[in-house]
């Protein structure tokens, strides 16, 4: 069922006391006033597609039981107030219609009014209503688990409910990927796919164009394990995930060029592909014949595609700020916007672009995605150690080739293998955050005491030891959003 099913009550599940505390609190902050729903989006693991989302390959992520969930009331007058069970987070509010989005401010609701707008956007004559919330989030921030999605999720659900908004998962998943880039990263869809669609019990392939989901029964006998390397990264903040979405983009054009094919309308490596009714091997064939090995300079390849470097900024540079732009004085903060392209475009100008292994990276890792599921479908005996190598060797690319791993995320990646994982990798946009390794079931209790050991609390950073405890998590795959009236 694709529609957002609605629940009487609260669900009978583990988090049932959590929930009672929620409107018991939910009560106290907002005078008395009783909720009149929940909705909850969970975060997701990524165990194999790293940063292939925006590029229109497919992933194979799982929902994880860790989630953000809203207790709320409609209120009269279009005012949102929300504040979050985690006093370090003060409580706010915003105006429907009349308020910006600060990917600058890192606000932590930023990404809530995200949300809002994404179903203010999608509704544009519904007059919409405001709200009291209350969050309560059990996602590590900043972590790679998906955090920021489920928040934005959630947001968006919670509006739609809010104001008697019938929508099906699949346009909500769709509807937050646009929203989420508000907040000024260019990311794919897939985690806000993930937090829609997931079903409990099974791990997903996610497609995209259109968006589609396969459910991917993970083999008996094999476990895994989320590990927190202990550093972070604010993708919002910085210019590292926008960059290797430009490179992917950049390298796609110049390789339709060389095929005589209309590159200013061919974006991602999936389009080219298809355009040039090519395999994924094939097409990787040709990009490591056609792309030099040494870095390009914007000048390169503005010439390479007899454009001016200031066309080839606005044709192929230009963050996805589009609909901002086009919002001014609606929702969305266009100065802030304005200047973070301004700043985009000066840095563009100096910086180089690692073509030949970024897009090396993305089509063997979208092979990868494919042998992982066909590997879960089959039924060899070998099958976890096989899981267990494509994941190191899509580790090693992102590492390498990608270079979005971190010298902590190698050395956690390393312990956990040393540990007994038949693989372990980054998950999510790395530069920091966590890992994820394929353990054997049996073995789970040694894994997790040998990685506490090497990397938590016999480091050499002492630091670390105290966050042993909360830093390790094993994780099935949990189910997607759901609304309860209350
Ligand atoms: P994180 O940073 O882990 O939330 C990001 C993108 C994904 C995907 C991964 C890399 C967003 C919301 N998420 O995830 O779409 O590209 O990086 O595989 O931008
Ligand atoms: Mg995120």
């Amino acid at each position: 069922m694709d529609t957002v099913s609605i629940a009487d009550g609260i669900p009978q599940n583990p988090n049932e006391e959590r929930f009672k505390q929620l409107v018991e609190k939910f009560k106290k902050v907002y005078n008395g006033i009783q909720p009149q729903f929940l909705c909850r989006a969970p975060g997701r693991v990524n165990l194999i597609g790293e940063h292939i989302d925006y590029c229109g390959y497919s992933v194979l992520p799982m929902a994880i039981d860790q989630d953000i969930v809203a207790v709320f009331a409609a209120s009269d007058n279009n005012e949102v107030e929300i504040s979050n069970t985690d006093e370090s987070f003060q409580a706010g509010s915003f105006t429907i219609g009349k308020f910006s989005i600060s990917y600058e401010k890192s606000d932590w609701y930023e990404y809530f009014k995200c949300g809002v707008q994404g179903i203010h956007d999608k509704f544009p004559d519904f007059n919409l209503k405001g709200m009291k919330v209350l969050i309560d989030g059990t996602i590590p921030r900043s972590a790679g688990l998906s955090s920021s999605s489920a928040l934005v999720v959630c947001a968006a659900l919670t509006t739609a409910i809010a104001n008697g908004i019938t929508i099906g998962k699949t346009d909500l998943a769709e509807r937050c990927a646009e929203c989420e880039k508000y907040i000024g990263t260019q990311g794919g869809g897939m985690d806000q796919a993930a937090s829609c669609l997931a079903r409990s019990g099974s791990a997903m392939l996610i497609s995209f164009n259109p968006l589609k989901i396969q459910d991917v029964t993970l083999p008996v006998g094999c476990a895994f394990v989320v590990t927190h390397s202990l550093t972070e990264l604010n993708k919002a903040a910085s210019d590292h995930f926008n960059i290797r979405v430009s490179e992917c983009r950049l390298a796609t054009q110049i390789l339709a060029h060389a095929k005589n094919l209309d590159w200013r309308s061919i974006r991602k490596p999936s389009e080219l592909q298809i355009a040039l009714g090519l395999t994924i091997t094939e097409l990787e064939k040709f990009a490591l014949d056609t792309l030099h090995k040494l870095p390009y300079t914007l000048n390169e390849i503005a010439d390479l595609l007899s454009v001016t470097v200031d066309e080839l900024i606005s044709i192929s540079l230009k963050p996805n700020v589009n609909r901002g732009i086009e919002l001014v004085g609606i929702g969305i903060d266009t100065p802030l916007l304005l200047k973070a392209y301004i700043r985009f475009c000066v840095l563009k100008k100096k910086q180089k672009f690692e073509l030949c292994n970024r897009i090396k990276h993305v089509l063997s890792e979208a092979n990868r995605v494919l042998l992982f599921k066909q590997v879960c479908d089959s039924n060899t005996h070998d099958r976890l150690e096989k899981l267990g190598e494509l994941m190191n060797q899509s580790h090693n690319s992102c590492s390498k080739l990608y270079e979005c791993s971190s010298n902590e995320l190698d050395e956690l990646t390393d312990i956990c293998r040393q540990s007994g994982a038949l693989g372990s990798r980054l998950t999510g946009a790395g530069w920091g955050g966590c890992a994820v390794s394929l353990v054997r079931e049996e073995n789970l209790h040694t894994f997790i005491t040998s990685v506490r050991d090497k990397f938590y609390i016999n480091s050499k950073d002492t630091k670390r030891a105290v966050k042993a405890e909360q830093s390790i998590f094993p994780t099935l795959p949990g189910c997607g959003i759901y609304v309860a009236r209350l």
